[in-house]
């Protein structure tokens, strides 16, 4: 028998499936996405958990007039399953491939470029506007998660929402988790909604009920609805968003799609903005992925069976190096908390909330409040390490400027996915933070070589009074530099290897390939002085005279971009002193957005790798 999902094959096709047959084409789409991400890897429970949801959407909408904003964007699969990307999921995050985020590159009917948590309501409130300005009437639709919903700029945006007088629809897509559970008061205050009756289906048959009343009955309604905002500040929980101005529709099961219609409907006829919650589960239909929703959140490419993966890493990263440092740090120091912003397994704090409860904090996706909520401890005399992937601590800009540095407070940013980290693409690179930090009054920027110079550094970060970021990449850190191992100095670069003509300086993760690039370098006769920069502010400004005396061409190797890096502060510094017989060369990540792919691969692309680096070198001499 013919698939169902053979008949999917642009936007809009799902209309013409019979309804009886939805439930199969669910089936049909949840086995097309275990086995394509099993292959590929990719985000697995939260697209598993919105089979029906995006079904519904897709039977609601007309794509593209109609405007769809994922929030974060990893649980679009289905919906690009939708809208004729089926045949490309086997190219899913690797290069040139199907990007695992929408993308409006892709396709009419992605509306929003995402990738970073609770933009949704504000980017889809834009479009209302627009539309609104421009006198159109399409549908605007935003989909967040619960976890979502923790981020500040959510709230802000339901704020201004809040006085919306035209129609837009706000889904809640509750499945009581972010990526590992949510947390806070928040993820309280849904989980009373999620056992409540519901707003709508409470008042409904409280009408009902009192309407069968001989008599009495009537009036009372009546009377009830007159008085109903004092009725529903004892009786429903939703008080919250219709207090805001907004309504709210729910709870819904998520996985019921006549029902879900009946709600959009709904809620497309009222001239505001209404919130439809409805419940899912994550990881559905694939049992592994609902037992273990936080494991299968984010996968790389894994057995069906048993749920293995087929990529482990087997040599320590940089991330469970980070992991037991901290453990053994807090053993030592009582003052050392850790700080998250819903990432305990991705940062490695999972074993330190384990260990030390009380001194672990999961403060939601709020990676501001994160920040200056340290600045406050560490105020209060602690010692915070705030664990944020690079891309994410962007949001945090000013309050490291603002709270952390003009304070001068002792803040540990722990920055794990510097660099190019790959596959989740250009909203997730850590491309940016050597630019956006480097130049922070008071903030020292260290980025260490392996494994025994980020728990050094660690360990330097925590007695240094004052703030510090350490910036570290996924993956291996175990770089084969373990004799290299002179103390952390303030403001001071380690010399790995004294040579001559070629001096080559290297930031962090480049350090490894530093050394690649000597060695193949010293095959050709030219034996080069290797730096390792440890420090990207401040930075050595002592062994960079040294240097320029002694050397004919300077190299600085970084993953970041050119822009506000390590290399343009190396060259300014050779401008200021007027060294004029050294030639520069600056190898770092060009000013672009990164696409998703391997690693290695884009370090290939952008001449990041050992060869590219060898042969430019060769070009200047
Ligand atoms: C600013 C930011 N911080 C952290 C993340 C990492 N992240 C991706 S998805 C996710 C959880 C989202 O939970 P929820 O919105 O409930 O969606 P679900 O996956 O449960 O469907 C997190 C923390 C992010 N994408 N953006």
């Amino acid at each position: 028998m013919p698939k169902l999902l053979d008949s999917i094959n642009q936007a809009n096709d799902i209309k013409k499936i019979d309804q009886r047959d939805h439930d199969k084409l669910a089936e049909e789409i949840r086995s097309f996405l275990i086995q394509n991400v099993s292959k590929t890897g990719g985000h697995l429970a939260s697209n598993l958990g919105v089979v029906e949801l995006t079904m519904a959407l897709h039977l609601f909408l007309g794509f593209p007039q109609d405007k769809l904003v994922w929030d974060v964007g990893h649980q679009a699969y289905v919906h690009k399953v939708l809208t004729g990307r089926k045949e490309l999921f086997s190219s899913l995050r690797q290069i040139d491939g199907l990007s695992g985020f929408p993308k409006r590159e892709e396709s009419q009917c992605d509306s929003f470029d995402t990738g970073h948590s609770s933009t949704a309501i504000s980017a889809a409130l834009g479009l209302v506007k627009a539309r609104d300005l421009s006198g159109g009437s399409n549908k605007v639709v935003a989909v967040l998660g619960d976890g979502a919903l923790t981020g500040g700029m959510a709230f802000e945006a339901l704020n201004n929402a809040g006085r919306l007088k035209t129609n837009f629809i706000i889904v809640l897509n509750d499945n009581n988790m972010s990526i590992s559970e949510n947390v806070g008061g928040l993820a309280n205050y849904l989980g009373k909604l999620r056992t409540s009756s519901g707003y709508t289906g409470f008042k409904e048959n409280m009408e009902s009920t009192l309407n069968q009343m001989p008599g009495v009955g009537k009036v009372l309604v009546e009377k009830l609805k007159r008085s109903k905002d004092a009725i529903k500040y004892f009786m429903l929980p939703s008080m919250f968003f219709e207090d805001m101005g907004l309504t709210y529709i729910g709870p819904i099961d998520g996985h019921n799609i006549s029902q879900m219609l009946m709600a959009f409907d709904a809620a497309s006829r009222a001239k505001k903005a209404v919130v439809v919650h409805v419940i899912t589960k994550k990881g559905k239909g694939y049992q592994l992925a609902e037992n273990y929703p936080a494991r299968f959140h984010s996968v790389e490419p894994f057995d069906i069976k048993s749920g293995a993966s087929l990529r482990e890493d087997k040599t320590p990263s940089y991330t469970k190096t980070f992991s037991d440092a901290m453990i053994r740090l807090a053993r030592e120091n009582k003052k050392v908390v850790a700080i998250t912003a819903a990432m305990p397994f991705g940062t490695g704090l999972y074993d330190f909330k384990k260990q030390f409860p009380d001194r672990f904090f999961d403060v939601g996706i709020a990676e501001q409040h994160a920040v200056t909520f340290a600045a406050g401890f560490a105020m209060g005399g602690y010692k915070p390490v705030v664990a944020i992937y690079s891309t994410f601590l962007q949001r945090a800009y000013d309050q490291i400027i603002h709270d952390v540095c003009i304070n001068g407070l002792p803040v540990v940013f722990a920055i794990d996915r510097a660099g190019i980290s790959g596959r989740d693409g250009k909203t997730h690179q850590g491309t940016f933070d050597l630019s956006f930090l480097s130049h922070i009054p008071n903030l020292l920027v260290m980025a260490p070589k392996n494994k025994y110079e980020l728990e050094e550094m660690l360990r330097y970060a925590v007695d240094y009074n004052g703030p510090v970021a350490i910036r570290y990449p996924k993956g291996d850190a175990y770089t084969g530099l373990a004799d290299h191992q002179a103390p952390i100095e303030y403001g001071k670069a380690e010399k790995l290897m004294e040579g001559t003509d070629v001096a080559i300086l290297a930031v962090g993760s480049m350090v490894k390939t530093g050394v690649e690039v000597v060695e193949v370098l010293a095959a050709q006769g030219i034996t080069p002085t290797l730096i390792n920069a440890r420090f990207v502010s401040p930075i050595d400004k002592e062994i960079l005279e040294e240097l320029f005396e002694k050397h004919k061409l300077i190299v600085t190797l970084e993953e970041n971009v050119k822009s506000g890096g390590y290399g343009q502060k190396v060259a300014d510094y050779l401008c200021e002193r007027d060294v004029r017989n050294v030639k520069f060369l600056n190898i770092s990540v060009p000013d672009q957005f990164i696409e998703h792919g391997g690693v290695n691969e884009l370090h290939q692309r952008f001449g990041l790798d050992p060869q590219s680096i060898v042969n430019r070198i060769i070009e200047m001499l």
